[in-house]
């Protein structure tokens, strides 16, 4: 798939859970989906995009940080607490909302909480190792895998005591 310029995350200027774009996980720098404070910072990830680090996009560990979620997405996500997906997990519901992370308890978090933490979500583009089915070879040996089947079994297993 050629790399589409659409598909980055990128960081727009608004307040409120409808500025998420459908289809989208936004993440807002101040609680109440940026209405509680001045910042008005929101990053907005299409759902086949990464942001492994958030504090690429200014929100870092400062008041600046993630303090709201939109997960606009038909999909289930997660934030985590460290970039490249490692650390603590927040577990995000497809079509859910977040209006304030210092709600939502952290522990090790400086502030006790998950406000201002979160530094990648979920990659769901990450690839994902395809499943390898060994096909049995035309001259494979299976005639030692014969087992005689009789008509009696069902009745046998009528008198099974256990
Ligand atoms: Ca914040």
């Amino acid at each position: 798939m050629p790399p589409n310029e659409s598909a980055k995350p990128k960081v727009i200027q608004g307040q409120g859970k409808d500025k998420c774009p459908s289809g989208h996980l936004c993440l807002y720098a101040d609680a109440q989906f940026n209405t509680s404070g001045d910042r008005r910072d929101i990053l907005v990830i299409p759902p086949d995009a990464a942001a492994n680090n958030f504090s690429e996009y200014g929100f870092d560990h400062s008041g600046d940080g993630v303090s709201a979620v939109v997960n606009n997405t038909s999909k289930d996500t997660k934030l985590f607490s460290k970039i490249d997906q490692r650390g603590d997990q927040l577990p995000i519901k497809a079509g859910a909302a977040i209006d304030d992370l210092t709600k939502y308890p952290l522990t090790g978090s400086p502030n006790g909480t998950w406000n201002d933490q979160a530094q990648s979500a979920l990659a769901h583009n990450e690839p994902v190792p395809i499943p390898v089915i060994a096909e049995p070879q035309p001259d494979a040996h299976t005639t030692n895998r014969r087992q005689p089947v009789s008509g009696t079994a069902g009745a046998k297993v009528e008198k099974a005591e256990l």
